[in-house]
C-alpha cells in the first residue's frame, strides 16, 4: 500500500467514534476541581447603572452619578454567608468602563466621583470584607468598554492588562475571573481587536490559581444561556479548537451540554439574576424570584453537574435590598429541608451478587459533601435495601470528577418489595446529578448503568423526600 492510501486510512481510523472513544478522557486541574466544590456564589452588579437605570450604560455618564448612600461589602457578605453562597463576584467594570477602583489608566472611575470626596474603593472594600467573612473573591472585568478613548486601538490591550495587573497585584487572591465576551463599540465607534492570549498569559502568570471564566474557558465555560439552566446532559467537556469568545463562540446548545468526547475540561456556569435586570431598578422590587423558584434553578444547575452563579445586585444605597436577601435566606431553608434527611443511612447497601453492607456506608456517604479524594464505587448493580417501606422523590448522586467523567446513560428501578413501582432514567452525572420524580414508596432501588466511557466511579449517593411542591416533573 503506498504511503497516501495508508495516510488517509490512519485519517479515517483517527476521525473514527471509536477512535474518539480510546481516546484518554480530559481530567480537572486542581483548581478547576476545588471550582466545583464551591457549587453556589452571589454575583454582583454594581456601578453608573445602579443610578441610571440602565442596563448597559453608555460611558458618556457623569462619574458624580455613582454616588451610593451607605455601601457596605459587609453587609452583602453576612447575606452571602447566611444564604449558604461561597462567594463573590463583583462587576470591577462593566460595558461602561466606569472602574470600582481608582484605576490609573482610566479616568473614568470611583476616584472621579463624589462618593466619600474620591477616596474610595469599592474593590478594597469588597476584597477586606469577603477576607473576614471567609468567601470566595471574583471579579468580572468587561473587555469591551464604551468609555475609554483607546478602545479600538492596540493601546487598548496595554490598557486591559494594565487594569487586570492592578486587579491582582491590589486586590488579590483572586478566586475566579470572569471575562464577558461582548466586544460592541467604543467612544469613537471603532471595535477592539481583543488580544485574548496576551490577557490569559498576564493572568496565568500573575495568578496560577485563578480560574478563568469566559465563553469557552480555558477553565469555565459559559451555559449558553442567562436563565441559569444547565444542559441534560451536560458534559464537562469543550472543543474549543476554532472558535472564540463572543460571536465566534459555539452555538449555544453546545455550550448548554458540552461535547461528550470534548477534548477540554471546561465545565458549565450558570449565570442568572435574581431579578429581571442585572443591575438594580426599584421597579422590579416586586419582581425578585421566590425562594421555590430559586430552587428549581438549582436542581437545573447545581443539580445537572454545573456552579449556580446568582446576581443579586446592591440597590442606590449600596446594599442589598430586603427583599432580595429574604429570597436568598428562603432558598437556603429550602435546600436545607431538603436535603438534610438521606435515608440512604438506613439503609444496606451492596451488589448485587455481593455480601450486605459490602459497600461501606461511610464511602458513600462522606464523599458527599466534600471533595471526593479517593476512589469511587461503580453504578452497575448498586442496590439500596432500605428494610422497609420508605417514600422518596429524589436520589443524588455524584461522580468521582478527579478520575473524570464517563456515566452516559443509566436508570434506577424502584421496588416495593420485588415488584418493580418505577423506573427513573439519567444520563449525565458529573459533579452533583439530583433527579426528581413522583414520590414512590419503595423498599428498594437497584442502579443499572447503561452506558459509560470508561471506568464509572461514584462517590457519593442519597436519597430524600423533598416537598412535592418544589418538584415539576417531566411527564
Ligand atoms: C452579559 C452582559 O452584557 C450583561 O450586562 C451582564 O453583565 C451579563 C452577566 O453578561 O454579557
Amino acid at each position: 500500500m503506498n504511503r497516501i492510501v495508508l495516510f488517509f486510512i490512519f485519517l479515517f481510523i483517527a476521525g473514527s467514534p471509536m477512535a474518539q472513544q480510546n481516546a484518554p478522557s480530559p481530567l480537572p486541574t486542581k483548581q478547576q476541581l476545588a471550582w466545583h466544590e464551591n457549587e453556589y456564589y452571589l454575583f454582583v452588579h454594581f456601578g453608573p447603572n445602579t443610578f441610571t437605570d440602565k442596563e448597559w450604560g453608555h460611558g458618556d455618564e457623569k462619574e458624580e452619578i455613582f454616588n451610593p448612600t451607605a455601601l457596605d461589602c459587609r453587609q452583602w457578605c453576612r447575606v452571602a454567608k447566611a444564604a449558604g453562597a461561597k462567594g463573590i463576584i463583583i462587576t470591577a467594570k462593566h460595558h461602561d468602563g466606569f472602574c470600582l477602583w481608582p484605576s490609573k489608566y482610566s479616568t473614568h472611575t470611583v476616584r472621579e466621583s463624589k462618593w466619600k470626596n474620591g477616596r474610595s474603593d469599592v474593590l478594597k472594600e469588597l476584597s477586606q470584607a469577603c477576607k473576614e467573612a471567609g468567601l470566595k473573591y471574583g471579579i468580572y472585568i468587561s473587555p469591551w468598554d464604551r468609555n475609554h478613548p483607546d478602545y479600538g486601538t492596540e493601546k487598548y490591550n496595554d490598557v486591559f492588562v494594565g487594569m487586570m495587573k492592578e486587579l491582582f497585584q491590589n486586590y488579590g487572591p483572586i478566586w475566579e475571573l470572569w471575562w464577558d465576551g461582548a466586544n460592541g463599540e467604543g467612544p469613537n465607534g471603532k471595535k477592539q481587536e481583543y488580544d485574548w492570549r496576551r490577557y490569559e498569559n498576564t493572568v496565568r502568570k500573575l495568578s496560577p490559581s485563578t480560574v478563568i471564566f469566559s465563553d469557552i474557558g480555558p477553565d469555565i465555560r459559559w451555559v449558553g444561556n442567562e436563565k441559569g439552566i444547565a444542559g441534560d446532559p451536560n458534559w464537562n467537556f469543550l472543543d474549543t479548537s476554532g472558535f472564540k469568545r463572543g460571536i465566534g463562540a459555539p452555538d449555544t446548545d453546545t455550550l448548554n451540554q458540552g461535547n461528550y468526547y470534548g477534548k477540554h475540561w471546561i465545565p458549565a456556569e450558570c449565570d442568572v439574576s435574581i431579578r429581571p435586570g442585572w443591575f438594580y431598578h426599584s421597579n422590579e422590587d416586586h419582581k425578585v424570584k421566590s425562594p421555590e423558584q430559586l430552587f428549581d434553578l438549582y436542581l437545573k444547575s447545581v443539580g445537572r453537574g454545573a456552579n449556580l452563579l446568582l446576581n443579586v445586585p446592591p440597590d442606590r444605597r449600596g446594599l442589598i435590598h430586603e427583599k432580595d436577601s429574604a429570597a436568598l435566606i428562603g432558598f437556603k431553608k429550602l435546600r436545607d429541608e431538603s436535603f438534610s434527611d438521606n435515608l440512604l443511612k438506613k439503609a444496606d447497601t451492596y451488589y448485587e451478587f455481593s455480601q450486605r453492607d459490602f459497600i461501606k456506608k461511610p464511602l458513600l456517604l462522606r464523599g458527599f459533601d466534600s471533595a471526593a479524594a479517593y476512589y469511587g464505587i461503580n453504578l452497575q448493580n448498586f442496590i439500596a435495601d432500605f428494610r422497609r417501606p420508605v417514600t422518596v422523590n429524589c436520589i443524588v448522586l455524584r461522580e468521582a470528577i478527579h478520575l473524570g467523567q464517563t456515566i452516559r446513560r443509566f436508570n434506577i428501578e424502584l421496588y416495593n418489595n420485588d415488584r418493580l413501582v418505577g423506573k427513573v432514567l439519567g444520563h449525565s452525572v458529573g459533579r452533583k446529578r439530583i433527579l426528581t420524580f413522583p414520590a414512590t414508596t419503595i423498599t428498594s432501588f437497584r442502579v443499572n448503568l447503561e452506558d459509560a466511557k470508561g471506568n464509572d466511579n461514584i462517590s457519593g449517593i442519597a436519597a430524600y423526600l423533598i416537598n412535592e411542591n418544589l418538584i415539576e416533573n417531566e411527564k
